[in-house]
């Protein structure tokens, strides 16, 4: 990967980017869709529904307070700042769940290739970014993300690649590259282990399928409604101990 790029190793940690309140708010807009899919699909409890089903695709589109928060994150400039460019586009907001003692485990993988975007070989920034917000402590035990350090290979992850696990509170978030290989454990701790995971990429790039963009189901924001450009000055605040350093 080009070094100018503003996710050299992959990934990166942006502190801490929602409020306890935004994030109070989100975990109530989570419990709203997960009793509406109880309630739909007449599973006896919620923790019968967790035990199918612990991820909640386009969650923005069912509950406003998903789209607020991107909306937050836009007007703040995170994916400018991370994309390199100005008018980024929402390829999904999913939230994925990890009740206390989940056995879910998410093998190690890249995202690109599941994108709907073609990417332009010649950019030197992130064709697309994934921002990862925590809506719970987070640490390995509860199954927190983890990354491999040079992880933008196309290889698959080998035994001599390192494991970085970060540690993170609610409301920090990290960001990767789509093609940074991540895993996560499952949940071995009594603790809820619930995200936001908001997937951008440049506006301008297209449809691998050559179709045109549903701007309903991914809007692009416009370059006006992002507050730092593309040039801005990293505004990450990445701590070691965050980075599990
Ligand atoms: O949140 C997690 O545990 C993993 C999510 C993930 O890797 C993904 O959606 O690509």
């Amino acid at each position: 990967m080009d070094s100018r790029s503003c996710l050299p190793s992959g990934w990166t940690g942006l502190g801490c980017i929602a409020a306890p309140e935004t994030v109070e708010s989100l975990r109530t807009a989570f419990e709203v869709l997960l009793d509406e899919d109880v309630a739909r699909a007449r599973y006896p409890s919620r923790a019968a529904c967790l035990a199918v089903c612990q991820r909640w695709p386009n969650a923005w589109r069912r509950h406003p307070a998903f789209r607020l928060w991107l909306d937050d994150v836009v007007r703040d400039g995170v994916p400018a700042m991370l994309l390199g460019s100005l008018s980024p586009r929402l390829l999904y907001l999913d939230v994925i769940v990890k009740q206390p003692g989940s056995t879910l485990h998410v093998p190690w993988h890249q995202d690109l290739p599941h994108w709907a975007i073609s990417p332009d070989p010649t950019r030197v920034s992130p064709a697309g970014v994934l921002i990862w917000l925590a809506l719970d402590d987070v640490d390995p035990a509860s199954g927190g993300l983890r990354y491999l350090r040079g992880g933008l290979s196309d290889a698959s992850p080998t035994a001599e690649h390192i494991d970085v696990v970060p540690a993170m509170r609610a409301g920090e978030a990290l960001a990767h590259d789509p093609r940074a290989w991540h895993a996560s454990g499952p949940n071995r701790t009594d603790r809820w282990r619930r995200a936001c995971l908001a997937a951008f990429a440049d506006a301008s790039l297209p449809r691998k399928d050559g179709l045109p963009w549903d701007e309903a189901a991914n809007p692009a924001y416009p370059a006006s409604e992002s507050r730092s450009g593309a040039a801005s000055p990293s505004p990450t605040t990445v701590t070691a101990s965050m980075l599990g350093r």
